[in-house]
């Protein structure tokens, strides 16, 4: 039961050490920690006071702190504004769960005017890097601001874990600082929860980057060579080398603008995929009116190269412009 200041504090406490306890790293247990003191002063401050309890969980092989916080308070009027980032918890109204967002890889928060709130979320332990992985993924990377300005207003992820790649591109609306600023946070987001579900990243990232102009992205993500995951929001450009099309669609919209809430609908597509094909992402920084026979043999080149050559041969003076390449070294 929380209550006051000094449960505040011991809560947060009890949370360091049982993450440790876990097995969580210094790191995460700290973040944890703040978690659990953010959900702990959101109880004083709107209830009066509120029951916080930890519970170990499992999914398979992994294992997890999932935290609870129980309250009987006036209940939270905008579930979905609370959790965005930017909604600080300093005004007497807001009810500031960006934190919990940003740090636990899963939120979930019921809430009914007057009858109270609960919120649960979990944090997974990590597999520690293994070296031993075959590297069988070859990705290449090639940006660069519009006129060399300092700030890129485009970032990319890159993930292996585990024999899973994520990538990433993402592209913050407009140019210079503050689309750095949003391009960053949606990456910040998509690199420390790169596995859960890839429609579930677009939820977070878009709460995560909401106090931004906010950013269209897409994200691929391979769980073996032979299948691609794949989801997108605004105007990334997608290509797969080789004769057979590949049919990725286009969900319109921006991620991180309040409405219509596009990241709600995002939908995963499947692919199959085989060694030869290459993956390509690019920002509207580059035109999108080009095809592979433009650059004979470009597909049997290295990653990088064949990032290099687009960007030099596509990109246009006045906007942030980058390309990812994917192909596999087996091929
Ligand atoms: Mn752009």
């Amino acid at each position: 039961m929380v209550a006051d200041r000094i449960d505040c504090l011991a809560a947060q406490q009890s949370a360091r050490s049982i993450a440790l306890n876990l097995g969580f790293a210094d790191a995460a247990s700290e973040e944890i920690a703040l978690v659990v003191a953010e959900l702990a002063s959101n109880l004083v401050k709107h209830a009066g006071r509120g029951a916080l309890t930890f519970r170990k969980v499992r999914n398979g092989e992994r294992i997890g702190l999932e935290v609870k916080a129980q309250d009987n308070g006036p209940g939270i009027s905008d579930i979905e504004k609370s959790m965005t980032d930017g909604c600080t918890t300093s005004g007497s109204l807001g009810y500031g769960l960006g934190t919990v967002n940003r740090l636990m890889d899963e939120i979930d928060v019921q809430s009914q005017p007057g009858a109270g709130t609960q919120i649960l979320c979990r944090r997974w332990l990590r597999p520690r890097p293994d070296a031993l992985l075959p590297h069988i993924w070859d990705v290449g990377v090639a940006t660069r601001a519009r006129h060399s300005a300092p700030e890129n207003g485009d970032a990319f992820v890159l993930k292996e874990s585990q024999g899973v790649l994520l990538v990433g591109l993402i592209d913050g609306l407009g140019h210079g600082e503050p689309a750095k600023k949003a391009a960053l946070a949606a990456q910040q987001y998509v690199q420390t929860h790169y596995d859960q579900p890839l429609d579930k990243i677009f939820v977070g990232a878009s709460r995560a980057c909401s106090a931004t102009r906010g950013v269209v992205m897409a994200l691929a993500c391979f769980p073996s060579i032979t299948h691609l995951s794949f989801a997108s929001v605004g105007n990334i450009e997608a290509r797969a080398s080789g004769a057979r099309r590949v049919p990725f669609g286009v969900h319109r919209g921006i991620l991180g603008a309040s409405e219509p809430h596009v990241e709600r609908h995002v939908k995963l597509e499947e692919f199959e995929w085989s060694p030869e094909i290459v993956l390509v992402l690019h920002t509207d920084g580059l035109s999108s009116r080009w095809d592979w026979d433009d650059f004979p043999a470009l597909e049997r080149q290295p990653a990088r190269d064949i990032a290099t050559k687009l960007l030099h041969e596509l990109a246009n003076e006045n906007d942030d412009a980058t390309v990812l390449c994917v192909r596999s070294v087996a091929s």
